[in-house]
């Protein structure tokens, strides 16, 4: 999953993609480059971050879903704001990325009555404060425990659980001993039964670890998560470089799924 945020303050792209054309090349180049899918976003979550007005959000993101869905591209739309998924999905979005993990009724509801697939991710908190001494008592529990009842609530409102991915929220209201944790422990939220997302990438757990402080020299670092990902059961990885985790996932699949790599080579 290619990241294409249509942002002025995101944390790593911010600013790259405000003329539509250049951002509807940049996803097209990601699709050449191996993703499967691209994932548009007009709010950033860093943590802080200024919530945006439903027609300024939707103002953004419109014209670059429209260019990537009629290129025949599978868009994704990240947003929380179930306005801003429905003109997205009318505009030929297929997923809906909800960061608050449909908490919302009408989120929920418009994931069912269109024929859309929903990745449902953990967050604690609000971006605005989710930095400030996040705790738990068990992260992995306390993840896996939000993720089965948010999907449950999916599922009762109509969504087919197949239509249903999982992502334990790297970053969202965690401390850097949180989403390592979450990351080895990663088969305990496979068991869920739902595709797993991962979305490290460029990350500040990244920098604790290795101090580099330029999040776009973090690509290395997010390819080692997404192949130690694979090995561990992620299936969707949302990265801002594609290159560099593809070989990462043609390597890890290579070594610890050889089938999968030889099927990934007649593609
Ligand atoms: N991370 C970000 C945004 N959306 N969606 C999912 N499902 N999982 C994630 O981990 C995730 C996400 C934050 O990263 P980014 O989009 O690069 O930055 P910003 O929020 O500043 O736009």
């Amino acid at each position: 999953m290619g990241i294409l945020n249509i942002t002025p303050d995101s944390f790593s792209d911010g600013g790259m993609y405000v003329d539509p054309q250049v951002a509807i090349e940049a996803g097209l180049t990601m699709v050449k480059c191996g993703a499967g899918l691209v994932d548009v976003g007009g709010e950033s979550t860093r943590p802080g971050a200024a919530t945006v007005a439903v027609e300024e959000e939707i103002k953004r993101i419109l014209p670059v879903i429209e260019g990537l869905a009629g290129a025949g591209v599978i868009v994704s739309v990240d947003t929380s704001k179930p306005g801003v998924a429905e003109a997205a999905v009318a505009a030929g979005a297929r997923v809906i990325n909800d960061v608050t993990g449909f908490g919302s009724p009408d989120m929920a509801r418009l994931a069912a009555s269109r024929d859309v697939g929903a990745v449902v991710m953990h967050m604690k908190g609000k971006p605005r404060t989710m930095q400030d001494n996040p705790v738990y008592g068990d992260v992995v529990t306390e993840v896996g425990q939000f993720l089965r009842a948010r999907a449950d609530g999916l599922i009762a409102a109509g969504v087919s659980a197949d239509s249903i991915v999982v992502d334990p929220g790297i970053g969202f209201g965690k401390t850097p001993a949180h989403n390592l944790e979450l990351l080895n422990r990663l088969p305990e939220i496979v068991q869920l039964g739902y595709p797993v997302l991962l979305g490290t990438s460029r990350k500040s757990t990244l920098k604790s670890i290795t101090g580099e402080p330029d999040p776009k020299a973090r690509d290395g670092q997010t390819a080692i998560t997404t192949a130690l990902g694979f090995e561990r059961g992620a299936r969707i990885f949302r990265v801002h470089d594609v290159p560099s985790s593809r070989d990462a996932l043609l390597i890890a699949a290579a070594i610890v799924a050889p089938q999968r790599w030889e099927e990934w080579q007649l593609d």
